[in-house]
């Protein structure tokens, strides 16, 4: 497969043009061991394979600008499946009000649960048509239409329902906003 560089008359950022940020540098994740989790407030607690979540639900793609509050921006062609289907078949409780996302190097962030609902939140594993690089997430990175790219959850393991409004990941514990909106100021203190 090439590198699709252009969708519907838009120009696409390059794989090979990415700012290195993460805070623990890439990850690798053996795929052939991985599973990836729904766990928390949910009825039936989910444990798939990589095949099983791009296989059972259906592919959705869309082209969404990342920005980081660091002043950049990448404009992908991202395809993977929407979270909210893969949350329908865990059965989220009641109770639950937040989305928390687990990724291999430790990181986490949050979403509400009603924006995850009402929202087209990709758990994607393209990009450019091509599968994520180690680099970039693989095996899923999260596509949080709206939200300031700290929100892009990479290398996603599994979720966690939550009932904590107030859950505050790694860069929210440093002071960005819990809320992560694109058209507010990010930094909360
Ligand atoms: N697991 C993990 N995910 C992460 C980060 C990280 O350090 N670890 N950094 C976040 C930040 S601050 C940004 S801006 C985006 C960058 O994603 P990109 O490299 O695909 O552009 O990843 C987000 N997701
Ligand atoms: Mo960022």
């Amino acid at each position: 497969m090439k590198e699709i560089q252009e969708f519907q008359g838009e120009r696409l950022t390059p794989l090979s043009e990415y700012y290195e940020n993460s805070i623990e540098g890439p990850q690798r994740v053996d795929i052939g061991t991985f599973r990836f989790k729904a766990t928390g407030l949910v009825k039936n607690a989910l444990l798939l394979t990589y095949d099983e979540v791009i296989s059972k639900y259906p592919a959705v793609q869309k082209v969404v600008r990342l920005d980081c509050v660091e002043g950049w921006s990448v404009t992908i062609l991202w395809e993977g499946i929407l979270l909210k289907d893969l949350l329908q078949e865990a059965a989220v409780k009641p109770q639950a009000q937040t989305v928390i996302i687990h990724c291999a190097d430790g990181y986490t962030t949050s979403l509400p649960l009603e924006y995850v609902m009402n929202n087209p939140v990709l758990l994607a594993h393209k990009m450019n048509g091509l599968t994520i690089p180690p680099e970039r997430g693989f095996p899923f990175h999260l596509v949080a239409v709206g939200k300031w790219g700290y929100k892009w959850a990479r290398w996603v393991t599994g979720i966690e329902l939550s009932g904590d409004t107030h859950y505050k990941g790694y860069w929210e514990q440093r002071g960005y906003a819990v809320n992560g909106d694109l058209d507010k100021e990010f930094f909360e203190l």
